[in-house]
């Protein structure tokens, strides 16, 4: 019996335990109420008198030797639970939320152009951003001396050959020549994008900005129906009691040409500072695509009528927005684009 004893104490110095499953395992083994200890006490009566003396000594020194090993381990299993990296997390508890991202002001102008006119049956085109001398210019009807072909007004990107006919679009009416190019009338498309000239660059002015055009072509397509239509365009963008006017005016790609005004929606044409106490704002060109466009794009003037429009999307921003710098839309400040967190 007496070797039994010394066998356990044996084996309680040399345990070890690095989780709590172990040490528990321990204590019920040794220290519980069902455990060895409390067999050997129990022992103790059966054991002859004369050894009865040193048969208690050693289960008393199991039994504190046991003791200690079960408290050593509960602190060190303890301390290492508290230094562990996820000390104290607790799951429960609801996550950081996430930092929400905004569209930018341009796109959210842009979208809201776009879906104004896509409810009347206006697909979106695209096309790309550096363009050839044909679908910039020539084919819109750009005369050879035009000062649009100037170098003060391009940006031209020398090809490997040396000539300089490729260029950064200045327009996206070249996207729709494309379209026009190749396909047969009814065409209703917008062409929405980036476009660059060669400007110094100021609060008013940048070397790129985004546009969005328009353009019908279909058999007796008039100015009545451009009309009619920009009218439903300005009441949607800002707000139903918009009035329109269209003053006379001069582009290569478009005859008869206007610029269209609407009503400062700021002081509902009363006057103030941001439509110069004029009451009406300049909002986008307009007209009725040259008969020589038609030719170019192989389409029949003989046939076949349409209008075109071209707005660009940071002057309505500017608008809608109250933005009097054009730079802060290409600076990715974000505490200007903050701003716009709201809207989807
Ligand atoms: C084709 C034929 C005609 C597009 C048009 C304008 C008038 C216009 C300016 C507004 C401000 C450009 O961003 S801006 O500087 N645009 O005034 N654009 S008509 O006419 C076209 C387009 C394509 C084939």
């Amino acid at each position: 019996m007496q070797d039994k004893i010394k066998s356990l104490i044996a084996e309680v110095e040399i345990f070890t335990a690095s989780t709590k499953e172990q040490l528990e395992e321990f204590r019920l083994k040794y220290l519980s109420k069902k455990g060895i200890l409390t067999d050997l006490f129990a022992e103790m009566k059966n054991i002859q008198p004369d050894q009865r003396k040193s048969f208690g000594q050693m289960v008393n020194e199991l039994k504190i030797k046991a003791e200690e090993k079960l408290s050593k381990f509960q602190s060190a299993l303890e301390d290492a639970s508290e230094s562990a990296p996820d000390a104290g997390l607790d799951l429960t508890l609801p996550s950081e939320p996430n930092p929400l991202g905004s569209r930018h002001p341009i796109s959210l102008t842009r979208n809201r152009i776009l879906d104004i006119f896509k409810r009347i049956g206006f697909t979106v085109a695209d096309g790309p951003e550096i363009e050839d001398d044909w679908h910039n210019f020539t084919a819109l009807n750009f005369p050879e001396n035009h000062p649009a072909r100037d170098m003060q007004d391009t940006f031209f990107i020398e090809h490997r050959d040396g000539s300089d006919s490729i260029a950064l679009r200045t327009h996206t009416s070249s996207v729709q020549v494309r379209i026009m190019e190749t396909t047969k009338p009814p065409i209703r498309i917008l062409a929405p994008g980036r476009v660059y000239r060669n400007e110094a660059i100021s609060a008013r002015a940048h070397c790129f900005f985004h546009q969005v055009e328009g353009l019908y072509i279909d058999e007796g397509v008039s100015f009545a129906d451009m009309k009619q239509t920009l009218l439903y365009f300005s009441q949607e963008m800002f707000g139903s009691d918009t009035k329109i006017r269209l003053r006379p005016s001069y582009f290569p790609f478009t005859e008869p040409s206007a610029e269209m005004d609407v009503t400062c929606s700021i002081c509902k044409g009363k006057g103030c500072n941001v439509c110069k106490y004029t009451g009406w704002l300049e909002i986008m060109g307009c007209g009725m695509v040259d008969p020589n466009v038609l030719k170019n794009c192989k389409i029949d003037p003989d046939k076949y009528t349409g209008y075109a429009f071209g707005m660009g999307i940071e002057r309505i921003a500017m608008l809608l927005y109250n933005v009097k710098d054009l730079r802060l839309f290409s600076e990715n400040d974000v505490r200007f684009l903050e701003q716009f967190k709201a809207e989807a």
